[in-house]
């Protein structure tokens, strides 16, 4: 049985902020709250919010940084920015994250595909935020978002693990 060396590989990601974001808040000095969610297959995490600013950044020791485990290069990145509104929130789980999606306006939303990242290279990359994935070449620009974003091997072991494997092919 094979296993697939992606399985090796660890998908760093951190989100270092946003610029010119819609403004969703009413009222005076109130503005948008911006909260990034991150999904990778199967799991998804959230930054932590930065109030009243159409140009958050997300400084070091906010939650900003989020590790994934690389199933295959060609699962993509999805990142989506919203507006949190401080609702509070009552009822079961289910219920609490279907409450999230529905009081947090969406603002802008991306899709990063992987397959042309090299392992062990720092990227910092700059993208235009979509209200959808339409392909229509008239999508309303919703802002930017900047990231850092690596692909490792994960830790000395497997790069010791590897080194071996290569060695006795
Ligand atoms: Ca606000
Ligand atoms: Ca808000």
């Amino acid at each position: 049985m094979t296993h697939s060396p992606y399985l090796l590989l660890e998908l760093r990601v951190e989100i270092l902020g946003c610029d010119k974001l819609p403004n969703k808040d009413l009222g005076f000095e109130n503005k948008t709250d911006a909260i990034v969610s991150v999904a990778y297959g199967n799991c998804v995490a959230q930054t932590d919010v930065v109030t009243d600013c159409l140009s958050p950044r997300w400084l070091p020791w906010s939650q900003r940084a989020f590790v994934f485990r690389m199933s295959h290069p060609c699962v993509p990145l999805h990142l989506a920015v919203f507006d949190y509104d401080d609702i509070p929130l009552v009822g079961s789980l289910v219920d609490e994250i279907l409450d999230w999606t529905q009081h947090n306006d969406r603002l802008g939303q991306l899709t990063i595909g992987l397959t042309n990242f090299r392992p062990s290279t720092d990227y910092v990359l700059v993208y235009g935020l979509f209200k959808d994935d339409s392909f229509a070449d008239t999508r309303k620009n919703y802002g930017s978002i900047t990231i850092r974003l690596r692909i490792e091997w994960r830790g000395a072991f497997i790069d010791y693990f590897c080194c071996n494997l290569l060695r006795d092919i």
